[in-house]
């Protein structure tokens, strides 16, 4: 494993406090906290290297375009791709999502053909489908689950057909924490003909990944949880399909050449690049990669497994305790009501206590629904988390708890 101690070192945020309280920082799920590495390489990247990538001869552009291009090569290593051509730059998981949603039904949907989710879906895996659905007239299927939190893989089969030309699942529920079975899941697909879409928004943080391992035709993930910047982002395809999408959006950088009567798009992955790209967030991203490789994503994966367990186990004994997702394969995320309290005040008077937690419906409604009820807790845990702090949580929140 490795040193907790001098990885909370790399977080400067983790030293601050919050209503005078230690930082008990649970809100992983949303966003995580930045190691010092990230931050700096981007202010280096500004302070000595900033120029425009892709169009200059002068040193700074190519230097930049140096730095921007190897992010992409450190991207497609670290989650297994065959080249660095199927590493889309894009905004995040949403921005990944809408892209396939878009181009892709306009390649190939229409009406009589199905597209399948799951019940556990955040909304960005739900409304780019629907909206698509809007314009292209295909059908949505959605996959349910049981009250474990765990998908009905006998419905998923039965839900598969002729019709079913994409499947598009999260590998980990942002609620739940269910670690879905991708892999069986993406070979289900395929059985029948359609592609499958991962949507690593929750897993690429948390679990060692390999695209072709998977055999899924896409990735979508942020570049915020893993420990980089925001505004960055990534969709992985397989190559041969992502050739066979037109552009997403037109522009600069995206082209070969352009003119009235006719324009040409420019090779993969440039085509889905329209724009100046985020160059300094690539690096941001590629030096967060970094920083979870040289810790073992197997190791990161081992404490936070370690942390969900003594978190649920010290949780489960407040009264009135319950648990949204109790699958067997479950990650860093613990969803939770106590009692008939509102979540929003458990938050907020948690909040008072210096510890973050999420409250809500998680922008997975009808997930939550599914659940019984409209709002739910979460504490949710990154690399940096500790024991300690579970057990700070767990006395603050029996505090709270006894306030009502
Ligand atoms: N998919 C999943 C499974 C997610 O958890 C999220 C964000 C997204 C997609 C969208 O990612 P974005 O970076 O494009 O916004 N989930 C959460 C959350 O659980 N709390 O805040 C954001």
């Amino acid at each position: 494993m490795y040193d907790l101690e001098q990885v909370r070192r790399d977080f400067p945020i983790l030293e601050r406090e919050v209503h005078k309280r230690p930082l008990i920082y649970l809100d992983n799920a949303a966003t995580t906290q930045k190691p010092r590495a990230v931050v700096e390489a981007m202010a280096r990247e500004y302070y000595t290297t900033n120029a425009n990538v892709h169009r200059g001869v002068h040193t700074l552009s190519q230097q930049a375009t140096d730095l921007h291009e190897a992010a992409r090569r450190t991207v497609a290593h670290f989650i297994g791709a065959r080249s660095a051509n199927e590493v889309v730059f894009t905004r995040g998981t949403t921005e990944s999502i809408n892209l396939v949603a878009s181009t892709y039904a306009q390649a190939f949907l229409s009406e009589g053909d199905e597209v399948v989710v799951s019940i556990m879906e955040h909304h960005s895996n739900i409304v780019p489908w629907q909206l698509a659905a809007r314009r292209h007239g295909f059908k949505l299927r959605v996959i349910p689950m049981n009250d474990a939190g765990e998908l009905d893989l006998d419905a998923y089969a039965a839900l598969l057909s002729e019709h079913t030309k994409l499947v598009s699942v999260a590998h980990v529920s942002n609620v739940l924490g269910t670690i879905n079975p991708v892999k069986q899941m993406a070979a289900m697909a395929h059985s029948c003909g359609a592609h499958f879409l991962v949507d690593g928004a929750q897993s690429v943080p948390h679990l060692p990944i390999d695209v072709q391992d998977i055999d899924c035709d896409f990735l979508a993930f942020s570049g915020h949880k893993v420990y980089g910047p925001t505004g960055i982002g990534v969709l992985y395809g397989r190559e041969a399909l992502l050739d066979r999408l037109p552009p997403y959006q037109g522009g600069g950088e995206m082209i070969k050449h352009v003119s009235f009567e006719e324009t040409t798009f420019d090779a993969l992955p440039f085509k889905f690049e329209a724009g100046t790209p985020d160059y300094v967030g690539t690096h941001g991203l590629a030096t967060a990669i970094d920083y979870v490789t040289v810790l073992g994503m197997d190791h990161i994966h081992r404490h936070e497994q370690d942390l969900t367990h003594y978190a649920m186990e010290q949780m489960s004994t407040i009264e009135g305790m319950h648990f949204y997702g109790t699958a067997a394969a479950k990650d860093a995320v613990v969803a939770f009501n106590v009692g008939s309290i509102h979540p929003l005040d458990l938050g907020t008077l948690l909040d008072r206590l210096g510890v973050a937690i999420r409250t809500g419906h998680h922008c997975a409604e009808p997930l939550v629904r599914r659940c019984g009820t409209e709002s739910m807790a979460r504490a949710s845990f990154a690399l940096y988390n500790t024991r300690s702090e579970v057990d700070a949580f767990v006395e603050a929140l029996r505090r709270v708890v006894s306030m009502f």
